[in-house]
């Protein structure tokens, strides 16, 4: 066989060498030959390009050595399936985990140019909405990290999610072109493309063995080309693949139409199959049943599920051990059709009978669950459902049939219990329920902090809990540390190598040796220092590109999430308003500077949260221009919140806002990157909140508001919101101010729609919890006044925080789920040095 590195690469290989002349030497020929450029006619753009290239090669040796060892020694192997990843910026991650960041910095010094500059250039790959998408990052970054065989799986779209501008306060949408100068990360595998099956019906034929049989008669086929992004990990050799597809047609034109003279109509054949990975869904925690979304989910799966079964062919592997060999997560339930299309490829393309088919399946597949609001439950339509995949809606048909008898044996005359289990909800229109069918199909199935696991077990999920209480177990979200901390923050990064040595980054617990400093008043000194330095960094960011002036003395106050009634933005913006009301009243009352900033996208169909959107920048406009309020209180609205801007986000924050209702955010990870930057947490007892209290302690954390548990039972009492408004002047204030048209030029009209859900409905109680919001709030305050001991909050959140770190979310699930094992990656040291 054929070495991967051909022996004749040497040392200084321009695309190996790692010394500032050959980087150098090597960044110009890319600039000349892959960007056709020499440098008095390059643009910016043309020089992130150029080192993208640089490093990518860098990146090759170490990727295509992983690939052949997997292919090799064929280990078990994680395929984690996610219609989302939420990558964020590659360049500065890959410098920084080949250890490359701090040469490549003097190469370009040499030219002239900025490496954060080159850094900014970088489109992010936007392709999905929040947290669940950015989880399946960070977990992508921690399997390469920690040297485990996986496959991320998912799709191309051509336009991730939306860039936010904001006019006259209201959010305004644009499409998000980030392919538009191309993409020098990913390498089209077109050689690897697969036909995806749509419509149509289905026919039973017997063979010679007289076995019936049946065969899925599509009205379509897509064709599913497969792009590879090398995802390596942290100081290791093991660069992991993910691979995205992207749909395209079968053949460039339907010549059949072509001749008959119908160009346009085999044209928009051709643009309708491209259409299916066009465009991500800008919905978060939410669902529409809308049918491209559907053909989405599928499209990925089947090219994901086949793409398996062609390795393990490739590597004379028998498909009776597909579960030994891949373990598949599914990312909730968008992939979840996966259980159904896997079993259709073993009966009816692979001869299977049902029996050792859906022992395959059902030890394949683990769940996690990642939301318990019922507005984000996929269900598809019967009808729809089976337009487009009459083959898969058979065999959900049969697994239920078989499904239900289980649960007749285990719960005898229970006809009410079989109605709420079953897979195809029948009580109106008949629908398939996606979480019903994850459950059945998959030996494990997770929530994502302890409270939302409980939940589940508790409520969306009881009876299968009751039905299967072996399979569910908890695996709280993590975040990874290089991207969020030695990346985005490399003040904070270094002052704690300094002080603990550098293995923090890959053992985060180290973090607790800390603790020995937090009566050193010099580390103490430092540590201030450093935090204020990132909120200059953040003030003059903003001076630049909004024209406002931020005191880095005052607090800095964030919520930096997608915008949604659950997580109570409008929460926040009563507090400001209680504030400008209080100083409105007592212009010289003594109050803590400080700075409110937002960051959010809103979902371009949810009008109440582009409505709060638009409250939180009437709110800025009048605080912002009243000369009572200078020095004292500032109001932010940042557009066009993303991974590259939260990396600027997260370390200059004082004060982190997670203040959803209790019960609502399954976990939050936004919350573990503020923290980890010395972030205080102000926040209710949901998701993740409470275990990062749990570990850094009560003291070190603001806690407010009603228990999941009060909340049932406050709505169960029968909630009035008015009794609320009724008796707290202050609270009646806030909301007379909005209602009287004070933010809004006089328009009594504008924010009538939320007020009224607040004082009618108030589904996720702000009322109820403002008082106890509004006097944390205040103890905040107080507690910033003493700097000292603020700091030393501060650095007990980053101490403690190790549990956090995504290495340990996958560690638990390589343990308790996957057992899976690590695979070192050995790489010829033919280029090691740096100089
Ligand atoms: O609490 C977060 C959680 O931290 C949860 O709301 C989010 O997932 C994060 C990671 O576990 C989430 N997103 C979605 N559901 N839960 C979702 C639903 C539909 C479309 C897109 C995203």
């Amino acid at each position: 066989m054929v070495s991967i590195v051909p022996n004749n690469i040497q040392i200084e290989d321009d695309r190996t060498g790692i010394n500032v002349e050959t980087l150098k030497r090597a960044f110009l020929d890319n600039l000349f030959y892959i960007q056709a450029k020499f440098p008095k006619i390059s643009t910016k753009n043309d020089y992130y390009m150029a080192l993208a290239y640089t490093v990518r090669d860098r990146l090759l040796n170490r990727w295509l050595q992983t690939t052949q060892t997997y292919l090799e020694k064929a280990p078990r192997t994680v395929a984690y399936l996610s219609a989302e990843f939420l990558m964020g910026p590659h360049l500065g991650n890959n410098l920084m985990n080949l250890g490359l960041y701090n040469v490549v910095k003097q190469a370009m010094e040499e030219f002239g140019l900025g490496l954060t500059d080159l850094l900014e250039q970088e489109e992010e790959p936007g392709l999905g909405n929040g947290g669940l998408g950015r989880l399946a990052a960070c977990y992508i970054d921690s399997l390469a990290t920690l040297e485990i065989p996986a496959i991320g799986y998912g799709i191309r779209y051509e336009y991730g999610i939306f860039d936010q501008e904001i006019k006259n306060g209201w959010q305004v949408e644009i499409t998000d072109k980030w392919l538009r100068y191309g993409n020098p990360w990913e390498v089209p595998r077109p050689e690897a493309e697969l036909e995806v099956k749509f419509g149509g019906h289905t026919e039973n034929y017997t063979d010679e063995h007289g076995r019936y049989h049946v065969q899925w008669i599509p009205f379509k086929v897509v064709k599913g080309v497969p792009y590879d992004t090398p995802i390596l990990g942290f100081q290791t050799n093991n660069a992991n693949t993910l691979r995205l597809w992207k749909a395209e047609a079968p053949e460039s034109f339907d010549f059949e139409a072509f001749n008959k003279g119908d160009y346009f109509g085999s044209v928009q054949e051709k643009s309708e199959c491209e259409n299916i990975t066009k465009v991500l869904y800008p919905n978060d925690d939410s669902y529409q049943g809308k049918q491209l979304r559907l053909e989405q989910q599928f499209f990925f799966v089947s090219c994901s599920l086949q793409d398996m079964i062609r390795m393990m062919k490739a590597q004379n592997l028998t498909l009776e051990r597909f579960h030994e060999h891949f373990a598949i997560q599914l990312n909730d339930t968008h992939p979840t059709i996966a259980v159904a299309e896997l079993m259709r490829l073993l009966l009816d393309e692979h001869q299977f009978d049902w029996d050792k088919a859906w022992n395959i399946t059902t030890k394949t597949f683990a769940y996690t669950n990642h939301t318990l609001l019922p507005e984000a439950l996929e269900r598809w339509s019967i009808n729809m459902f089976g337009s487009s995949f009459p083959r898969h809606l058979q065999i959900i048909y049969e697994i239920n049939l078989r499904f239900l008898d289980e649960v007749r044996i285990k719960f005898p005359d229970d006809g009410n219990r079989l109605r709420r289990m079953s897979i195809i909800d029948e009580s109106g229109e008949r629908y398939i329920r996606m979480a019903h069918l994850a459950c059945v199909g998959s030996f494990a199935i997770n929530g994502v902090a302890e409270l939302h696991s409980e939940l589940l077990k508790k409520t969306t999920l009881h009876d299968f809990y009751e039905m299967y209480p072996e399979k569910f177990t908890n695996v709280t979200n993590g975040v990874t540390p290089r991207r969020f901390m030695v990346l985005s923050n490399p003040r904070l990064a270094n002052l704690i190598t300094k002080k603990i040595g550098d293995s923090w980054v890959t053992n985060l617990d180290e973090l607790r040796k800390l603790e020995t400093f937090l009566y050193d008043s010099d580390f103490c000194k430092e540590f201030h220092q450093v935090k204020q330095d990132v909120k200059q960094d953040l003030a003059n960011y903003i001076r630049t590109n909004y024209n406002i002036t931020i005191d880095p003395n005052s607090l800095f106050d964030i919520q930096a999430k997608r915008i949604h009634e659950y997580k109570r933005q409008h929460l926040n913006a009563l507090y400001i308003i209680t504030l400008y009301n209080r100083i409105k009243a007592n212009p010289n009352l003594d109050v803590t500077p400080r700075t409110f900033l937002f960051g959010g996208k809103a979902a371009p169909g949810y009008y109440m949260a582009k409505l709060i959107i638009k409250l939180i920048n009437s709110i800025a406009d009048v605080v912002n221009h009243d000369p009572d309020m200078r020095d004292r209180l500032k109001v932010i609205f940042l557009k066009d919140y993303n991974v590259k801007f939260a990396q600027r986000v997260y370390p200059a924050a004082d004060l982190s806002e997670q203040i959803s209702t209790a019960g609502k955010e399954a976990s939050g990870t936004g919350n573990m990157k503020f923290s980890m930057n010395g972030a205080l947490t102000i926040g209710t007892l949901d998701g993740a909140n409470i275990e990062i209290r749990e570990v850094v302690g009560e003291e070190n954390f603001f806690l407010f508001g009603l228990t999941a548990e009060e909340v049932l039972q406050k709505k169960a009492a029968g909630y009035n919101p008015w009794d609320y408004y009724n008796s707290n002047p202050e609270l009646k204030l806030a909301i007379d101010r909005i209602s009287s048209g004070f933010f809004s030029h006089g328009d009594p009209n504008l924010f009538k729609p939320l007020l009224d859900s607040l004082l009618y409905r108030d589904q996720y109680l702000l009322l109820a919890d403002y008082q106890s919001y509004i006097e944390c709030q205040d103890r905040v305050s107080q507690a910033y006044r003493d700097r000292e001991q603020w700091i030393r909050m501060s650095i007990l959140n980053v101490a403690r925080i190790g549990k956090f770190s995504s290495d340990r979310s996958i560690r638990d699930y390589v343990q308790n789920i996957w057992k899976v094992s690590a695979l070192k990656v050995e790489v010829p040291e033919y280029s090691q040095s740096t100089n």
